[in-house]
Parts: structure tokens; sequence; C-alpha cells
């Protein structure tokens, strides 16, 4: 019976939750980035082979990374690309001179994952991540005022965005633009006001089209090089799934992974199947996209968001919210089978909760809330292993 490898995202020597704290979670696998190394620059064996010494001698494996990001100008395809992509060759065959074989990356322009609220009250008394839509339109229109963006709101949007911005206090209007801008864990990039609206101006020419061409060219320069390496580079979805703040984004739909794969063929174009993300859309089904994309399935982020219809969304509990968890997690264990190997899984954020509301840590990244979710996917795996593959 081939089961998932339960793997936990680590941010390394400085995370609060520690190597040991992990495995007695229950994960046998890492997921990991060399967060130390700037955006675009050549991760060397030896730098991999020190991180995944010290991540072996805890007892773990680290099998995942997550991510080698790509650099802003090879999305936007300017400055020094060429060279950029050049340096993201050399570190896929590096990591895989090391034995690591599955990559993560996203093509998100300038953001990666955004979130309005990091600390979201739940009746239980837990912390959740939010999005809520207008807190967003409020910091778009009336602290970063983005010349133009009245344009793409209605009209009672704007009147909602209006009435959120009157009750913010000075604190309010900071944090939120900090959750904002100042780069979630893994992001990789943080901004001020006057940054980000520099960063947004870089775009001007880059519509949905150009950045979708300048990821199949991506793809079309680094695939052939992790296809002879063996490796699997497995795009993260955009989160949210849609354009925000009058940006593309290209990765929110099955039909964008479908027109992907139809680009570029190359086997190691691969897809790290985010219920999370893809969750926030009714439009994804996504125990269907797992079995349609299952040969390019390389990792899986299990997490469950609970939408409404003004387009707010927070993250529920693994197995509460929107994403049928039942029905994805038979999805993937029948994939397993099929295709007989054993695809890492892990759980992805976690509410804030227990002793953890005492602590500092990355917002969603916290122990405890993962351990649960952890947990509560293993108990699910092996339920529906044990009844359905004996
Ligand atoms: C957030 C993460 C993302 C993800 C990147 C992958 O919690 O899922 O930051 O790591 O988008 O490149």
């Amino acid at each position: 019976m081939y089961l998932c490898k339960q793997s936990w995202r680590w941010y390394g020597p400085n995370d609060p939750v520690s190597l040991s704290d992990i495995r007695q979670a229950g994960a046998t696998d890492i997921v990991h980035a060399l967060h130390h190394i700037p955006n675009g620059e050549v991760w060397t064996v030896e730098e991999i082979s020190k991180r995944k010494k010290l991540i072996e001698e805890a007892g773990l494996c680290w099998s995942v990374v997550e991510s080698v990001p790509v650099h802003e100008h090879i999305k936007t395809q300017t400055g020094d690309f060429q060279r950029y992509i050049d340096n993201y060759k050399e570190s896929l065959r590096n990591l895989a001179k090391c034995g690591i074989y599955t990559v993560t990356y996203n093509f998100m322009p300038v953001l990666d994952w955004t979130r309005t609220d990091l600390a979201y009250t739940m009746p239980d008394g837990s912390k959740a991540l939010r999005f809520e839509r207008a807190a967003f339109v409020a910091f778009d229109l009336f602290i970063l005022q983005r010349p133009g963006a009245e344009k793409e709101y209605t009209p009672e949007e704007i009147a909602k965005a209006k009435a959120r911005y009157d009750i913010m206090t000075e604190e309010d209007k900071q944090l939120l633009t900090r959750n904002m801008i100042a780069g979630l864990p893994g992001s990789e990039e943080s901004f001020t006001v006057e940054q980000f609206q520099e960063a947004l101006d870089r775009y001007k020419d880059v519509d949905a089209d150009k950045l979708r061409k300048n990821l199949i060219y991506f793809l079309r320069e680094v695939t052939p090089v992790a296809d002879e390496a063996g490796v699997e580079l497995v795009i993260h979805p955009d989160d949210p799934p849609y354009s925000i703040l009058g940006l593309p984004r290209i990765l929110s739909t099955a039909q964008d992974f479908r027109d992907l794969i139809a680009a570029v063929p190359n086997k190691s174009n691969g897809l790290c199947l985010c219920t999370g993300s893809f969750g926030v859309r009714s439009d994804n089904e996504l125990a269907d996209m797992m079995q349609e994309f299952g040969d390019r399935i390389g990792f899986v982020h299990f997490r469950s968001t609970q939408r409404d219809a003004e387009g707010n969304f927070f993250e529920a509990n693994h197995l509460e919210g929107d994403v049928d968890m039942y029905g994805v997690m038979k999805a993937l264990l029948e994939l397993q089978q099929r295709r007989k190997i054993s695809i890492p899984m892990r759980p992805d954020h976690g509410h804030q909760m227990i002793d953890d509301l005492k602590k500092k840590t990355n917002p969603g990244y916290s122990c405890i809330g993962r351990l649960r979710g952890l947990a509560e996917l293993r108990g699910l795996e092996m339920g529906i292993a044990k009844s359905l593959f004996k």
C-alpha cells in the first residue's frame, strides 16, 4: 500500500519549531529552502549539503524544496533574466547531486501569498489567517492609492471599503499594510509602500498573456535540465487564485495548468496541488484535478478555506471548510496506488492555538495547529486506505 510521505515545512535554524519538534509531530520528511541565499543566486552543493546533514542528523529527510524562488526579472523578462535562468538550472543540478528531486516554485508577480488578517479569532479562541475583501480594497484605494485602482471595483465594493477604512485606527492601517507587503513567511520579498508601488509599476507592460509567455519561456529553458537531472518542478498555484492589485495571475484554475502542460509537455513540468489556494474558487474541483493531473502531481499541500459570497475567506481547520478533504485524500490515495509511489504532502498552515497563543510564531506555521492538521490528515488517510486497499 502506498501512503503519503508525511512532510513538514521547516524554515531553518531560526524557526521556533525545531527539527526535534517536527519529529515528535510524526513527520518523516522536511520541506525546506535555503532562505539565506538571495533570490536569483546559485544554491551550491556545499550549502545544500550542509543543510541536508543538519536535517539528517535530526532523523529526518529533506525531500522537497519549497521554494527555489523565481527572480522577478525572469517573470518580467527584463535586466539580467537570462543569467538568473542559468543560475536556476545550476541550482536544480546541484539539488539533484545532493539527492533532492522535488522543487516547488511559483510565478506570482511581486507578492507571494497574501492575507489581510493574521490573527482572526475563531469561535474556539484559536487564531486563523484571513482575507477580508473590504480591508484589501481599502488598502489598495486609500493606503496604497494605486493609480486607476478604482476602475477594478464595483461602486458597492468601494463604498464598503471606504466605510471599513473610516473605522480603522492608525494602528489598524499600519498592521494591514504590514500584513499585505512586509512579506509572509517564505515569500522572500518585503517592501515599503513606495517600493511596493515601484514593484507594481514594473508590471505596467506585463499582462496575463505576456506573463504566461514568460513562464513558458522559463519552463522551456529549465525543464530539459530538470528532466535530465530527474528533478520534478512543481508549480504552486496563485494564492488567492485571481488577479490582485492590477497584477496578472496565471495559475489559478485547472485550465491554467492544462494549458501549461500543453505548452511545455516535459515530464518535469509538475504541479504542487495546494487545496487551500485552489479551493478559494468554487469552480476548482479538487478531487477531479487530483485525478486529471495525477501524473504531474509531485507534492500536495492540504489546507481548507471557508469562503463567503463577498469574496472573504478564512483558513478553516483542515477537515472543515469548503474543501472536501475526504474526496481529495481518496483521489490522492488512488493515484499513489496507480503510480506505485508515495507522494509528499504537508499540512499547510494551521491555527495558532493552545500554548502557541503565548508564543511568537510564524503566521500559519505554528507547531500545534499544524500538528493537529497532520494528525487529522493522517487518520483520514489511514481510514480510507484500510477500507479501500488491503
Ligand atoms: C504559503 C506557501 C507559499 C508557497 C510558495 C511556493 O504558505 O504555500 O509561500 O511556499 O508560493 O513557491
